[in-house]
């Protein structure tokens, strides 16, 4: 017999089932899957995918079964569409595109206008303002309108900030800085139903970049750009993230009446992952989620990729690491705990039984601070230590109140724990060449000696331009909170410090990115073994305010330069993250300096 509920339910069924997919979330859907679950929490969880992917049919079964919001990762970029002006290729997008439609989801097209995907042909060209314009308008308006009605969200732009300022790109060469809004105009009058974002990384939470967004955003609303939504990329690392400021930026960019979407969500882990480091990885998922749920303006959850197998972070060309594990589902499309307390917690937010049961996901919340997150108990090997042991090229203890002085004398770190690095990218044969590094703090600086231990002890070939060719000690810190920050911004910086400061040039031999933030003053001395470096930043300078207490963290990373003869034939780095020299260009691959309280 059919009560009259359920009468009730059957029409409803028949309503949803007959109405378009297109641009609607589905809430009927079943409460087994992530897609399912979004959707009775009113947003897309999503994911990125190759053609290629889609050859094996596990992959296929999971992405239509989880997820309800495709994206390209690579195949709609206009360099891997157009080989020669006015020349396309959208098979590959085309078959994305039906796979999408086929399953009921919804496409988040990714990327109209990318300065690392342009074609050589506008890469190498030689453009007029005018012809270059005329360019990007027909390159829009061809993607667009060949999807019009078809792909609901476009990524119009994407990264055209380095740090606070625009990248020098082709366009902002050819165009200048309104390109970026003509892209926008061009996409919304070849769709005007499309919602258009911005897409950035390393401005998921509040800094110098996503303040840059944000201004360029208020600009655009201000004068009738149509912009629609910030795309906050989330390539982190398990245990940096920084919830509050992302909820913070969401928070102020939903004021403008923006959306935002997470759209290339990845936890990276980069040394062996066990079970710890997963419950980390899902709750870092967890809580990146609950930052969206949380936020009535953030409508997508996009991971960029949906097995390990895949992910960009195992390709050659970027950190080729084959054993990172970043996503939602193992190399065998295991649903790992990540997945779990995904569902557990859109489950719980929908009024319905989560596939966890409470202590399960305790066992995943439990709150560690986040500092500590992947570090093991921090120990002392000598009592009177003040600080713990380092875990090595992970994290450094950094005792604060302690009194230090900048005169070559080290006697006043004693006590202070000391880090010996003999290890890095360019290590020769029979190297004689190591350091031991420590920082500590008062109520006014930050300090950090290196007590360097060279048999030749190079310098005076290199102007502080080539600083790092001959010897010299680099320290970078990291103090904007965002320790997944994968570009240099204001807060970020590296500080090369040459040997050749021994000689006491007039102007300090000093270099490196943002350097010139720090303030740092330095002495730098020479003793039996080679030399001593002492130095110090002030903890409150125009870009920073380091307010030391107990677990609190910075990014820190150093590395020494070595020179036998005329060029660099030594690079030793603390940072086990950093296994290719990148921390010049890439701060997510400092460790953690984690103040401590040198009574406790
Ligand atoms: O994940 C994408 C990878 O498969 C491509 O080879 C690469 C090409 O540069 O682009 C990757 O995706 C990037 C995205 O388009 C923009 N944000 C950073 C992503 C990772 O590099």
């Amino acid at each position: 017999m059919i009560t009259k509920m359920s009468k009730l339910t059957i029409l409803l069924f028949l309503i949803v089932s007959l109405m378009p997919a297109v641009g609607l979330i589905n809430a009927q859907e079943s409460s087994f899957s992530l897609r399912g679950l979004a959707a009775q929490n009113d947003i897309y969880v999503g994911a990125a995918v190759w053609t290629n992917h889609l050859d094996d049919p596990v992959h296929q079964d999971v992405l239509g079964r989880e997820f309800n919001m495709l994206t390209p990762e690579h195949e709609a970029k206009f360099c891997m569409i157009s080989t020669a002006r006015g020349e396309y290729d959208f098979s590959k997008v085309d078959q994305l595109v039906e796979f999408a439609e086929a399953n009921d989801m919804v496409i988040h097209g990714h990327t109209l206008i990318w300065h690392s995907c342009s074609p050589d042909w506008v890469e190498n060209g030689d453009f007029s303002r005018e012809e270059a314009i005329e360019i990007l308008r027909e390159h829009i308006t061809t993607v667009v309108s060949r999807y019009k009605g078809r792909i609901a969200y476009w990524d119009v732009v994407n990264e055209a900030f380095d740090g606070a300022a625009l990248r020098d790109t082709a366009w902002l060469r050819f165009i200048g800085e309104d390109y970026i809004e003509m892209a926008f105009q061009f996409a919304h009058e070849a769709d005007p139903d499309a919602l258009l974002l911005y897409n950035d990384y390393g401005a998921e939470g509040m800094g110098g970049k996503s303040n840059a967004i944000y201004a360029m955003a208020q600009d655009f609303l201000a004068r009738g750009i149509p912009l629609h939504g910030i795309g906050m990329q989330s390539h982190f690392d398990v245990g940096s993230i920084n919830f509050t400021a992302i909820g913070q930026n969401i928070q102020r960019l939903g004021e403008l009446g923006l959306e935002v979407q997470f759209t290339e969500v990845d936890i990276k882990y980069l040394g062996e992952t066990d079970d710890e480091i997963l419950r980390h990885q899902a709750r870092d998922y967890y809580r990146l989620m609950e930052t969206c749920l949380d936020a009535e303006n953030c409508t997508a959850f996009i991971v960029w990729g949906v097995t390990d197998k895949f992910t960009w972070l195992r390709d050659a060309s970027f950190f080729d690491n084959p054993t990172v594990e970043p996503l939602l589902f193992s190399d065998e499309y295991e649903p790992k705990p990540a997945y779990f307390a995904l569902m557990s917690l859109l489950a719980q937010r929908a009024g319905v039984t989560p596939i966890l049961s409470e202590s399960e996901l305790t066992a995943i919340l439990e709150d560690a601070p986040a500092a500590a997150s992947v570090l093991p108990e921090p120990t002392k090997t000598d009592p009177a230590q003040l600080a713990p042991d380092a875990a090595n090229g992970l994290a450094y203890y950094a005792p604060f109140n302690v009194t230090i002085t900048l005169d070559g004398d080290l006697s006043d770190w004693e006590n202070v724990p000391r880090v010996t690095v003999d290890s890095g990218t360019t290590v020769p044969a029979g190297n004689d060449t190591s350091f031991e590094f420590a920082v500590a703090a008062d109520d006014a600086n930050l300090y950090y000696m290196a007590d360097v231990t060279d048999s030749i002890v190079v310098y005076g070939n290199y102007e502080a331009g080539e600083w790092y060719r001959e010897d010299s000690v680099e320290l970078y810190l990291n103090t904007t909170g965002d320790l997944g920050a994968a570009a240099y911004q204001p807060g970020i910086v590296q500080i090369g410090i040459m040997a050749g400061n021994l000689t006491q040039p007039e102007t300090p031999l000093v270099g490196g990115s943002n350097n010139g933030d720090s303030q740092i003053s330095f002495v730098v001395v020479e003793t039996e073994k080679g030399y001593v470096i002492e130095a110090s930043v002030p903890l409150k300078t125009d870009v920073w305010d380091i307010v030391p207490e107990h677990l609190g963290v910075l990014g820190f990373q150093t590395h020494l330069n070595g020179s036998a003869a005329t060029d660099r034939d030594t690079k030793l780095i603390w940072s086990a993250a950093d296994t290719q020299d990148q921390s010049w260009n890439n701060p997510s691959l400092f460790g953690q300096l984690i103040f401590w309280d040198k009574a406790q």
